[in-house]
């Protein structure tokens, strides 16, 4: 039978509809109240995972619960963009190259959700006339995979995504809060069932239980959030990744099917997969700007990028990157200079446990 579109489902049913042609590969809707997960948040903060991320250190008030900033929401759309494309996974990739995640391949998905959520918010103003809303990818004060799970885009995995049994977990989530009596959706329980892989394959051990995530130690936290020094303790740790890490979803077999492809926005630009050490070590200021505009790279800076590149080169443990560290080590920057330094040690320290002459280590 038709829903009337005058109803909370009838209008509900017509915002899932125009949230995909307005190009998003699934949409929920949440009740503008705080799901349960979100008692957590505040303790979460006090325990000191947030790290260095000051905005949400504090807006734990505004992040547990978004009627705290938009005391007029009454619904939250949650709106999926895959951006997963069909190239291999971290796991697959060729042992001496620096890794990229794959989030990250293409174009910077904030503008590409951001627009998808404003031809949403376009349409249901043609429908419904005038609207209350704001449309955040990312950077509101929102706790986007709350509300997604809330309303059934997925369930939590033990490594902290939202997954869903279609999509896995390579999508992004854009949220449109809105004072329109819209009909929420019901959740979705546990897919993670007895499965553990990711909590194993995390080789930072950021997971101090399942469900929960240490930031601090997540190997993405490491080269995106952290503007200066990494932890020397964990530069160890983090293998060949130079922009975010994808091993915990890489090893989920819920991604294992890779039904849905996110489409030409997100297929890697040229190099982005697998990069070489030896274009990565040698980017000038001016070649950084021009090889990651428009890109989620940009956001670590040059300074972000060689210093962690200089951890990977070490990491990686190839002879022939030695010379890239030399040149790093004489960078213009006091922060990747010193990472250089210590990617240096560890390369000779790799190299003289494979017997490597002249490694530096007797
Ligand atoms: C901060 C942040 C990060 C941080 C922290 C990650 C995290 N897990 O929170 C860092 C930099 C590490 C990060 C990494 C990544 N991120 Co990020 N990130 C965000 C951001 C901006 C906020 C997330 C947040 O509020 N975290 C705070 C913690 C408290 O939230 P939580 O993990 O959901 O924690 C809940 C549970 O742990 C539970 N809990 C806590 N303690 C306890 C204790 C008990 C006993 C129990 C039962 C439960 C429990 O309650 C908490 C909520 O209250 C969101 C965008 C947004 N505005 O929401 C994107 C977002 C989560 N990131 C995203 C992505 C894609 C990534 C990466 C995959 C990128 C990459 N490849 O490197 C990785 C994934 C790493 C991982 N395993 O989570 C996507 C996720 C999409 C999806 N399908 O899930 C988002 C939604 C961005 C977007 N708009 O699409 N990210
Ligand atoms: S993204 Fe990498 S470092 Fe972070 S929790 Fe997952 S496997 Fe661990
Ligand atoms: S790897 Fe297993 S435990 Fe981890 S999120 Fe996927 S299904 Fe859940």
């Amino acid at each position: 039978m038709p829903q009337d579109s005058n109803s909370p489902p009838g209008r509900s049913s017509l915002v899932r509809g125009h949230a995909l042609d307005a190009g998003f590969d699934e949409a929920r809707i949440a009740a503008a109240k705080a799901p349960p997960i979100l008692s957590h948040f505040r303790r979460w903060v006090e325990l000191g995972r947030a790290g260095s991320m000051e905005y949400l250190n504090n807006q734990a008030d505004r992040r547990s619960d978004v009627t705290v900033a938009f005391p007029w929401a009454r619904a939250v759309v949650v709106a999926a963009v895959q951006y997963d494309t069909p190239h291999p996974y971290s796991t697959a990739a060729p042992k001496d190259a620096a890794w990229i995640a794959r989030y990250a391949w293409g174009d910077d998905y904030h503008a590409v959700v951001r627009a998808r959520l404003e031809a949403l918010r376009a349409s249901l103003g043609q429908a419904f006339g005038s609207f209350e809303s704001r449309a955040y990818v990312d950077t509101g004060p929102v706790a986007e995979k709350a509300y997604a799970v809330a309303a059934g885009l997925g369930a939590y995995g033990k490594n902290t995504c939202v997954l869903n049994q279609r999509l896995g977990s390579w999508f992004f989530i854009g949220v449109l809060i809105t004072d329109l009596d819209l009909e929420p959706d019901a959740p979705t329980t546990d897919i993670c069932g007895s499965c553990r892989a990711c909590l194993d394959a995390c080789p930072t051990r950021a997971f101090p239980e399942p469900y929960v995530l240490d930031a601090r130690r997540c190997i993405s936290y490491l080269t995106i959030e952290v503007k200066d020094a990494i932890d020397p303790e964990l530069r160890g740790s983090m293998g060949r990744h130079v922009f975010g890490c994808d091993i915990c979803q890489d090893v989920c077999p819920w991604n294992r099917k890779r039904a849905v492809s996110g489409g030409a926005s997100f297929e890697p630009r040229e190099g982005n997969v697998a990069p070489s050490f030896e274009e990565l070590a040698r980017l000038s200021p001016e070649a950084f700007r021009e090889r990651f505009s428009k890109n989620p790279i940009k956001r670590s800076k040059r300074r972000g990028l060689l210093r962690n590149v200089a951890v990977a080169i070490g990491n990686a443990g190839a002879s022939r990157h030695q010379a890239l560290l030399e040149g790093l080590a004489n960078d213009e920057d006091p922060v990747v200079r010193e990472h250089a330094v210590w990617g240096l040690d560890r390369l000779r320290s790799r190299l003289a446990d494979k017997g490597y002459p002249g490694s530096g280590r007797v």
